[in-house]
């Protein structure tokens, strides 16, 4: 039997134990303030009594049959969408044991969709044509925009005609470098609507970045803008992409097509770097093509996009989504997580960039007809309240975010919070890394006014959609704790050795079996996904996080225990920043650790050792971290740079992260067994030059 079967059997005791009864209690007479004593918290009845799962029993039902009949749980509701042709016999194929043969996932293959027909036409059909589907906030107050459904499907339309007519095929790919204009989910929608691929690359990234990606997946069309404006700041992404392709022509892989929107309120045409041939504006073209346009059926297991992430090794992996499983699961996931409802207006403050604006600001709510709120700007510009002004302005009912957010307008103080009503937010959502039981209950108590449910949501860009996830108004939450796995997911905590441990524990968290969102493989390497996600525990998916489990069966994420960093929940691989930081030519070596940060969760702590002969200075440490910056990207950035003489190193070379770690975070008292040093005596030499 599942071992998460029998927690769900004992949860639905729960409400009924001691420390429970007292917990309700509180809720009803109006004292249901999360405080350092309660570590369970109640959604209130008035809440549970709307939500569509209401009760730990009605999970448990609909759990169990997830995990006792996946075909038939997630067929049921996979019909709820249009197919032009049914999936055959079989629902789901999987092989997830590298020892049986090579892995694969199959969701139901045969069938043929569109999940940009399911977004937008099918949603038109069923009477949502005049309904908001984007409301567009600017940078600068005061600038706003929207479009309905039957609009945006008219601007996807265009744009997808206008792919055809620059010959983009089914299956050829377009990337996309776009900050958060309506534009983007746009191009997103208009690339699955024709079944090209799209690969999004988030506007922070540096040229040489986008030149990896683009030399990676040999798109015929880049989509970008002329420039953005973030807070006070003006960023000229055409000049970065522009940077990028000429690289990528020098390297073999040139681009034939390079669509700029043009973004008046940040930039105007004239001063914008131009290669004419290549470049064209969106403005000039895009408008003349017809609103109609035919969609291209595509199997259920036809690629949808490509999203790179970074992993233990320099080079980004390219995490490969297909189309049918993708489009059930994160539709389904975003309906439950967040108690969807027709009337709710729903803002991710996630740029489409990383997988949450895939899954979550584009794809999971406009299957669901929702009203989406997209945001251009910076979360603090002009001021710490931005974000509940756009509360209030737009009646926002669910607010998902990442707590690196949380923790810094917690930082800024209540004042800007309580400015602003937000009396129409109903539920709250937190993603990207741990969110801390402090930032949990402020967020709770100051932001949701102790009435809204926190769901905080683990998962990651290879799962596609939410893995483990409160369900608000299931069962009472605990903060800091993602609760509970979602509908046909079986977590396993797993030992060194990949044995799988029962109950009340901590580990490495695995999943058992497929859930129709994962990730199908990296493109171009699949083995590379073998080796990283298959190989380390055989027979299950290992995700790369530690986690416990505690007597209640709720699950907490304890953090990646890879050589991966979150830095404000943006993954940073370790190695990629210790490759752009050797490129340097005065740099010999470094070594990159996670730093317990503040704000951001984890900051970026870089050692540095220096070619013979060369004096570190301030001077050099801003050369490195400028390194950084234009190899990957200015989120990349260490906070931290760290000049030693030499690295410590066992005798067969191996750099000690775990000593590094400790130095990094100055608890010098912890720093273990040095006696296998090559040089033991470099330990103290880093500790005098920490604060240099
Ligand atoms: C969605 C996303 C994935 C990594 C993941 C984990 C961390 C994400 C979390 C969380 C604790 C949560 N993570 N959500 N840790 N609680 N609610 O962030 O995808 O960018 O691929 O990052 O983020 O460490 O492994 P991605």
């Amino acid at each position: 039997t599942d071992s998460h079967l029998r927690h769900v059997d004992s949860m639905a005791l729960l409400p009924s134990g001691a420390g429970a009864i007292q917990h309700l209690n509180a809720v009803i007479l109006g004292e249901a303030l999360a405080s350092e004593e309660n570590d369970l918290v109640f959604p209130s009845p008035g809440f549970s009594s709307q939500a569509l799962i209401s009760s730990p029993e009605k999970y448990g039902e609909m759990y169990r049959r997830s995990i006792e009949d996946p075909a038939g749980f997630w067929s049921d509701i996979a019909s709820e969408f249009y197919w032009k042709q049914k999936w055959g016999e079989q629902v789901c194929s999987e092989n997830f044991d590298v020892r049986k043969g090579p892995v694969s996932i199959e969701w139901f293959k045969g069938g043929v969709t569109n999940i940009c027909y399911n977004c937008l036409d099918r949603n038109i059909e069923a009477g949502f044509g005049d309904k908001v589907a984007m409301y567009w906030e600017g940078n600068e107050p005061g600038f706003d925009d929207k479009l309905t459904y039957n609009e945006l499907l008219d601007k996807v339309c265009q744009l997808a005609n206008y792919l055809i007519s620059v010959g983009v095929k089914k299956g050829d790919a377009v990337v996309i470098y776009l900050p958060m204009l309506m534009e983007l989910p746009i191009a997103m929608l208009a690339c699955s609507r024709i079944g090209a691929v799209h690969s999004v690359v988030f506007a922070g990234f540096s040229a040489e970045s986008i030149a990896q990606r683009i030399t990676d997946c040999k798109p015929k069309v880049v989509i970008t803008c002329n420039a953005v404006k973030r807070g006070a700041k003006v960023i000229k992404l055409k000049e970065i992409v522009d940077a990028a392709l000429t690289e990528c022509a020098q390297n073999g892989c040139p681009v034939d097509v390079c669509l700029t929107y043009d973004n008046k309120l940040a930039m105007d045409r004239e001063s914008t770097v131009w290669k004419d041939g290549r470049d064209i504006w969106w403005q000039d073209v895009v408008p003349k093509f017809p609103t109609k346009c035919e969609v291209e059926w595509v199997d259920a297991e036809d690629p949808l996009f490509l999203l790179y992430t970074s992993g233990s090794t320099g080079k980004p992996k390219g995490v490969l989504h297909t189309t049918g499983g993708y489009m059930v699961y994160t539709a389904t996931t975003f309906k439950y997580a967040f108690d969807y409802k027709q009337s709710d207006i729903y803002w991710c403050t996630a740029d489409c960039g990383w997988i949450t604006g895939h899954s979550y600001v584009t794809y999971g709510p406009m299957l669901n007809a929702a009203s989406v709120l997209i945001f251009e700007g910076a979360p603090t510009y002009p001021d710490s309240g931005r974000c509940w002004d756009i509360v209030d302005k737009y009646k926002v009912s669910i607010f998902y975010t990442a707590p690196t957010l949380v923790r810094s307008l917690m930082r800024d103080g209540d004042q800007y919070v309580k400015r602003y009503s937000r009396k129409s937010l109903r539920v709250l959502g937190s993603v990207g890394e741990p969110i801390n039981p402090s930032a949990w209950r402020w967020f709770y108590n100051v932001v949701g006014d102790s009435r809204c449910p926190i769901s905080d949501t683990w998962w990651q860009t290879e799962t596609g959609g939410f893995l483990i996830t409160p369900l608000p108004g299931a069962w009472p939450q605990k903060p800091g704790s993602a609760t509970y796995p979602f509908f046909g997911v079986q977590p396993a905590i797993v030992d060194e050795k990949g044995n799988e441990i029962e109950g009340e524990c901590s580990g490495y968290l695995c999943i058992k079996r497929s859930w129709p969102g994962a990730f199908r493989t990296l493109y171009g390497d699949h083995e590379r996904y073998e080796t990283t996600y298959f190989k380390a525990f055989p027979g299950y998916y290992f995700s790369g996080d530690g986690c416990s489990r505690d007597k209640d069966g709720y699950y907490w994420l304890t953090g990646r225990v890879d050589d991966v960093i979150n830095v404000s929940g943006h993954r940073i691989g370790t190695a990629e920043v210790e490759s752009a930081l050797v490129s340097h030519p005065q740099c010999a070596e470094a070594a990159v650790v996670g730093v317990e940060h503040e704000v951001k969760g984890q900051g970026i702590y870089a050692f540095v050792t220096l070619v013979e002969g060369v004096p570190y200075s301030e001077e050099l440490r801003k050369s490195l971290v400028a390194v950084v910056r234009s190899q990957i990207g200015a989120f990349a950035a260490p906070d931290k740079i760290h000049w030693a003489p030499g690295l410590p190193k066992t005798r067969s070379g191996k750099i000690m992260r775990r000593i590094l770690r400790k130095i990094a975070s100055r608890q010098y008292d912890e720093l273990g067994d040095t006696s296998t040093l090559a040089e033991p005596q470099v330990v103290q030499q880093l500790i005098d030059l920490a604060d240099v």
